[in-house]
């Protein structure tokens, strides 16, 4: 569909665009949909920016990236659908490690996202995780999310977890991780069981990350460890919850 540059929710359609695309070519689960829907209701009550709230935690986000030995970027129908370019840009300034992780995992859609992702694998600048070689087990983990790569998330210090369901965060961080999530939603599970939860659009915060983790390795051990111990998750939320309710409560609606 041809959507006018003039229309004034252009970007929000062109999103839905890309995501029923994804729907058709069989890389998004139908419940992706739902999950998108959603994400649209609490961009609407942050006012469609980045808040300087989210803008700290992309920033502590940047420095646990940096700082981590061995990060990865696990990736679902949705992320694949919206935002597969600055995924393999990030994981290029990181060590190149993309997981595909599903919880609607089938064969056939784990093969599409792989073909998603062919060129850059074919380059060998990066390594596509969790498709051929998902052989390990996170413990307390029943549904299929919890098959993943020995060499990635099952070894991995730090995960990026871009929008999903909250049963797998927690799982994660019982194994001693630390996850980084980004989720529109301040109120999910993911969000309150994470590291550092980025409350943003995931096409808007990326490129920050990515601005963030290229100026941040310039910077020495010390100073980003202070930035993320600095950091505090449940403040952050707060925060943000206040920042939504106080929103809400000055809007005129004319
Ligand atoms: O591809 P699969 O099989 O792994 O399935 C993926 C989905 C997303 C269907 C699955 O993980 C799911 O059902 O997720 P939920 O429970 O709907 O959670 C998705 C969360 O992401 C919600 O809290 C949404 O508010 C949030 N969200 C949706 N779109 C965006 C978003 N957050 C940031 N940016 C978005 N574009």
């Amino acid at each position: 569909m041809d959507i006018p540059k003039s229309h004034p929710r252009y970007e929000s359609l062109l999103k839905r665009e890309k995501i029923v695309e994804a729907l058709d070519k069989g890389i998004l689960a139908k419940a992706g949909l739902i999950a998108h829907g959603r994400g649209e209701t609490f961009d609407y009550l942050i006012g469609e920016k980045t808040t300087d709230i989210a803008l700290e935690s992309i920033k502590a986000a940047a420095a646990l990236l940096v700082l981590a030995e061995n990060p990865v970027i696990s990736v679902n129908g949705n992320t694949v659908a919206l935002a597969k370019e600055d995924v393999v840009k990030l994981a290029k300034e990181l060590n190149g490690k993309i997981e595909v992780n599903l919880f609607y995992r089938t064969r056939e859609r784990e093969e599409k996202i792989k073909k998603e992702f062919e060129k850059e694998i074919e380059n060998g600048e990066i390594r596509l995780l969790g498709v051929d070689d998902a052989n390990k087990q996170i413990p307390n983990l029943d549904s299929l999310r919890g098959k993943v790569s020995e060499e990635g998330i099952y070894t991995a210090d730090v995960v990026l977890v871009p929008l999903e369901d909250g049963d797998r965060t927690e799982a994660l961080i019982m194994m001693g991780k630390k996850v980084i999530s980004i989720d529109l939603n301040p109120l999910s599970r993911t969000a309150r069981k994470s590291t550092i939860t980025i409350v943003d659009e995931l096409t808007r915060c990326l490129p920050l990350l990515i601005k963030y983790v290229r100026e941040y390795k310039n910077k020495s051990r010390d100073e980003l460890e202070d930035i993320v111990n600095n950091y505090n998750n449940k403040e952050n939320l707060k925060r943000m919850l206040n920042y939504i309710a106080d929103r809400l409560k000055s809007l005129e609606i004319d």
